[in-house]
């Protein structure tokens, strides 16, 4: 029989999984996190036991769900909600179509229920526009509300304007009554991300405050009536990492609770795990928290204070499941791709990446540039890791500089660096490195490499930290080192503007010309290297130096 472990190691999401909406229905625990402008959208975990996860299922699969050709980077789709009821669950959730500058957001928010976890989900119901981040609460007597962040573009120092409520009517798919402003957060201001959960005759709202930044953190109140008004939990705030910069688990706040079968209580939180002391190339990472319930009827963690910690208790009288993950060899002689292939904007479909045209190889037709936020013919996984590698081989006969295909470390259109291999007139097939930075695109070796005219060409990338190398090689031949040693860095949430996502690793192919010539991939190889975690990649982080060991712009991460 197998050992109970006692902890849950965290962040039990690891990589670009933000947002988390915990939900348990019988034994089964899922998580639904922000997928932004990677379709399919809204990404679901599964587990059993609070301690091992698998990816299951992503929900809105299909145009008719989700559209997001020409969404900005970080947009589409915001912070899902999942809860269970009527033998349904339901998703809601936001699709962002504009929300970089002030003074407007465009976002609107959508419900879609289904059966079973795994599908199929209904199209989408409208239900408003009024700010983002919205959830579903399901009332003891059969009501149902809707909450969300309502964004009030007419000030300057308070567009967070607080957390609506308005009842949802089942029947008629809308929404019905009066529309109540019932929280306006705490001093950390910018209130987002609301829950809203009953127990002992307490309407207990959760919401997300502070920023989705360093200054994160989850703001705890309750109220006898569902619309308030709302008291603050003593000392505010169920969790944040602000002001204790040498904490492994930092921006800690946007949660939600679930309650297992024996009356244990757990919060499922975002966190970031900077690499340098500023920079998230994993993203916003999710991660659990025990908690515990006072003789007051106030929720808090079971280590006490506001901070997340690493190591959680697991539940009790739950006993440990592990999955048997897929395990893919990387090759592309199967009819199906693997799981964690996400693209952009766009769903996968055969007129842009086929596994059948040439069988062993994923074929993808030559799209728009890597700038592009409407029809690249990209894919590409999440960075899951702090270190990593990937690998690919590529047969591509490129007749026009315009015509490109290799390997891209991405993180979105204005950050992103690039191993592509093209066409120049004067010395044929050649290789060089496309650097995007804060929107800056050129190209990284001042004269393209020339490589024989026909034959794969193998690439690969490796990034430890913040340090990216791209290697190369030739039919036969060994590995070679190609262009600098890069920033990785810049593939952050951190680096050149405010985003929501995290590093990938992907594939893709270009065609200027509009000819939409193919390239052939014959394998993508990830692989986490060993001794991969911030304090192996980041010493200032050890030393707590965290700002002062940041790349330029370390200025006000910590208070
Ligand atoms: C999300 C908001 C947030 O909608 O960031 O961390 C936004 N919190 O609640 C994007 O993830």
């Amino acid at each position: 029989m197998q050992q109970h472990p006692a902890t849950i190691h965290n962040p039990v999401l690891r990589g670009f999984n933000p947002d988390p909406s915990i939900l348990r229905v019988g034994d089964d625990y899922y998580i639904a996190t922000s997928t932004f402008e990677w379709f399919p959208g809204v990404q679901i975990h599964h587990s059993r036991d609070l301690q091992n996860w698998r990816l299951l299922t992503r929900v809105l699969d299909r145009p008719s769900q989700l559209d997001m050709v020409g969404n900005p980077d970080s947009g589409g789709i915001w912070a899902p909600c999942l809860t269970f009821a009527d033998g349904l669950f339901h998703l809601i959730y936001t699709d962002v179509k504009y929300w970089k500058r002030e003074p407007y957001k465009i976002a609107y928010n959508y419900m879609v229920t289904a059966a079973q976890i795994t599908g199929p989900w209904s199209d989408p119901v409208f239900l408003n526009s009024s700010g983002f981040d919205p959830s579903l609460f399901h009332d003891d007597d059969g009501r149902k509300w809707l909450l969300n962040m309502v964004w009030d573009h007419r000030k300057r120092n308070n567009r967070f304007a607080g957390i609506l409520l308005q009842e949802y009517c089942m029947e008629s798919r809308s929404l019905v009554g009066p529309i109540k402003n019932i929280f306006t957060g705490t001093d950390r201001a910018l209130v987002e991300g609301p829950h809203l959960y009953k127990r002992n005759g307490w309407y207990y709202l959760l919401t997300a405050e502070g920023g989705t930044e360093y200054q994160h953190a989850a703001t705890l109140a309750r109220s006898r009536t569902i619309d308030g008004p709302y008291e603050l939990l003593p000392g505010k705030h169920l969790l944040s990492s602000w002001g204790h910069p040498k904490l492994e688990l930092q921006k800690a706040g946007h949660g939600s609770l679930v309650e297992t079968q024996h009356g244990e209580w757990y919060l499922a939180h975002l966190c970031g795990r900077p690499i340098d002391g500023k920079h998230c190339t994993l993203g916003r990472e999710t991660a659990l928290q025990k908690c515990v319930w006072g003789d007051d009827d106030w929720l808090r963690l079971e280590q006490g204070g506001m901070l997340p910690a690493l190591e959680v208790s697991a539940p009790r009288g739950l006993d440990p499941v592990p999955f048997e993950l897929p395990d893919w060899n990387g090759r592309f002689d199967t009819q199906k791709l693997d799981i964690h292939f996400q693209s952009l904007r766009r769903p996968i479909t055969e007129d842009w990446l086929s596994l059948g045209e040439r069988p062993g190889f994923l074929r993808l037709q030559g799209g728009e540039p890597t700038v592009s936020t409407f029809r690249q013919s990209l894919i590409a996984r999440r960075v899951q890791a702090f270190d990593i590698r990937a690998e690919t081989s590529v047969d591509f006969q490129p007749q026009s500089f315009q015509q490109m295909a290799g390997l891209i470390a991405y993180y979105d259109t204005e950050n992103h660096y690039y191993l592509r291999l093209s066409h120049d007139e004067h010395l044929g097939r050649t290789l060089n490195i496309i650097a995007t930075d804060s929107a800056e695109s050129r190209e990284l070796l001042e004269n393209d490499l020339p490589v024989p005219a026909t034959g794969e060409i193998g690439m690969r990338l490796t990034l430890k930290g913040a340090h990216l190398q791209f290697e190369y090689a030739l039919p036969n031949d060994e590995w070679l080192v190609i262009g600098p040693e890069l920033n990785g860095a810049i593939l952050s949430d951190d680096h050149s503007h405010l985003g929501f996502t995290g590093a990938f690793v992907g594939l893709c192919c270009q065609d200027l010309t509009g000819r939409r010539l193919h390239a052939d991939f014959s394998h993508f190889v990830y692989s986490e290297l060993p001794s991969s975690g911030p304090r192996a990649s980041a010493k200032g982080a050890v030393e707590g130096e965290q700002c002062q060991s940041a790349l330029s712009v370390g200025e006000n991460c910590f208070p």
